[in-house]
């Protein structure tokens, strides 16, 4: 048939020097290496779209906080989610098949059922990376092959592709403009009372695409120093989200820059992800993930409660590397339920979906606060009923706060962008400097280790990456090495780079004890692993 012809001529003649896995969140590695997947992502993506009736799929190029010469693809789901489990393992087994591709594509797909019917429609997002051009016409003639429509959504943040897709699914305004106005909005609702007063602040954008971003909405925002904008140098390079919380150091810029900036945020390479700052003598304050979610639940808590919408339930969740500080401060909340989900997005939205209001966060800055549409609709109604009621009532307020924090809060994904907006809302609201953030509770020692073996997957982890399965042995090692009060340790194969990742922590009195656990652990790794 024609599509089959198509495909022998198009499928097999670019080189992939290996298996690649879909990973945490999507296919990542050298850009070059990557042109047959992407190409045979496009195919899947339209295949996908096919399969839910024409509803619009996502494919967004970037590998996000990854180096510039790096570059990844990731689909997404017509609701804004990420791809379902099931297309995840079609997709691997598609883009890892060498020896007859379109067999293997006619394994998932009834070849004849999807040629050419012009049903399908992806949306394509991409970042500020130089392969970018290359890789999203290879998508778009998979897509295309297909039978399938390319909507190129340009240069944006990957939670913008998000948010996109999930608006048009649910027929609201799409377009990124909106976006923006619905940023917009729901920030000036939400500080309204009070005219944000918060100190100058400084972003750091991690030289990509949310400087774009943090241009559209920056005339909300009290004064701002836009720095590391797209292409200023080297992306994710010595600076963004990624290198602040992970080396715990201040982006290289911070000394040239703006130095009456005492609040500093970053993002990362797609801006999914933020971390926010103050510089401290030796080195730097930082409001990670943990922090946003303690301030953002205990902020939502208390207007459900004054809100009188107390029935809704409320849930947080964390992965295992949440500081056990911050997972104590949450536990002492009222009527929230604290939860632990893998690390990973898909985990920790699924494991928050099963509540009226969902908080999620990885320590690493990416999370959101989920609203389910029944939430939406109790808030709404409960503040219709007050409608003759004066606008200044606590109860009025508190309800018309919640719903301006659905608005604000990105419904699909994380939004490092959407984040920065909360967070200062927040802060503002009550009348909270930075500081007195960052001492909401004391975060215990932590220590993070690296340990390269020939095989991660000997390691098998359960209960949330908190407990090693096998090897048995090493189970052992790492109960023996955190074997004391309020020490705890665990280790896990990392699902985006071939290592294996020990985290140890302790209490703070406990000095230096974090990282003998990690040492003492990774020598366990390596041993039994190595
Ligand atoms: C990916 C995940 C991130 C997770 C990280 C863990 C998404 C969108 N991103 O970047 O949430 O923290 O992987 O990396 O899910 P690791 O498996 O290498 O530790
Ligand atoms: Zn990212």
């Amino acid at each position: 048939s024609d599509l089959q012809s198509d495909l022998n001529s198009l499928l097999g003649h670019r080189s992939q020097p290996g298996p690649l896995s879909y990973g945490t969140a999507g296919f990542r590695g050298k850009a070059e290496t990557l042109h047959e997947a992407v190409l045979r992502c496009g195919m899947l993506a339209a295949c996908r779209s096919h399969s839910l009736a024409g509803r619009a799929v996502g494919v967004m190029v970037t590998a996000s906080h990854n180096p510039a010469p790096d570059n990844g693809l990731k689909l997404v789901e017509p609701d804004g989610s990420m791809l379902h489990k099931d297309w995840e393992v079609a997709a691997t087994e598609f883009v890892n098949a060498f020896d007859n591709p379109p067999a293997a594509l006619a394994k998932m797909v009834k070849l004849e059922d999807v040629p050419r019917q012009g049903k399908a429609v992806v949306l394509i997002g991409w970042d500020t990376r130089k392969s970018s051009a290359v890789l999203v016409d290879l998508a778009c003639q998979g897509v295309e092959v297909m039978g399938g429509t390319v909507i190129k959504l340009g240069l944006v943040t990957t939670p913008q592709l998000h948010f996109s897709l999930r608006a048009r699914d649910r027929k609201e305004a799409s377009a990124l403009e909106d976006y923006y106005t619905a940023l917009r909005r729901a920030f000036g609702k939400l500080v309204r009372e009070k005219r944000a007063v918060l100190p100058p602040l400084a972003v750091d954008c991690a030289n990509g695409v949310g400087a774009v971003a943090i241009d559209a909405i920056r005339s909300a925002l009290p004064a701002i120093a836009v720095v590391n904008r797209a292409n200023d140098g080297p992306l994710n390079k010595n600076c963004g989200a990624d290198f602040v919380q992970k080396q715990r150091k201040m982006p290289e810029i911070y000394s040239k820059a703006v130095p009456k900036c005492k609040m500093w945020a970053s993002l990362d390479g797609d801006a999914d992800r933020l971390v926010m700052f103050e510089k401290r003598d030796g080195g730097i304050a930082l409001a990670d993930g943990d922090r946003f979610a303690a301030l953002v639940t205990q902020f939502i808590s208390k207007h459900m409660k004054q809100g009188g919408v107390g029935g809704l339930s409320l849930a947080v969740a964390q992965t295992a590397y949440s500081n056990g500080a911050a997972t104590e401060f949450l536990s002492k909340l009222q009527g929230v339920q604290v939860v632990t989900a893998k690390t990973g997005v898909k985990h920790l939205e699924k494991a928050v979906r099963k509540f009226d209001i969902g908080v999620y966060w990885e320590p690493n800055g990416h999370g959101t606060v989920l609203f389910s549409d029944k939430a939406v609709g109790e808030l709404t109604s409960a503040k219709a009923k007050l409608a003759g009621e004066h606008d200044g009532s606590q109860q009025k307020r508190s309800l018309s706060t919640l719903l301006a924090v659905s608005a604000l809060a990105n419904q699909a994904v994380g939004d490092g962008v959407a984040d920065l907006l909360l967070i200062l809302a927040i802060l503002s609201r009550e009348d909270m400097t930075t500081s007195e953030w960052l001492r909401l509770y004391e975060e215990r020692r932590s220590s993070n280790v690296v340990v390269r073996v020939t095989d991660k997957s000997v390691i098998v982890t359960e209960d949330c990456d908190r407990l090693v399965k096998e090897p048995a042995a090493l189970r052992d090692a790492i109960a023996k090495a955190s074997d004391e009060e309020g020490c705890r340790a665990f280790v896990r194969p990392s699902g985006t780079e071939d290592v294996v990742r020990v985290y140890a922590e302790a209490p703070v009195k406990r000095e230096g004890k974090a990282n003998e656990m990690a040492l003492e652990i990774a020598r366990a790794v390596y041993r039994l692993c190595g």
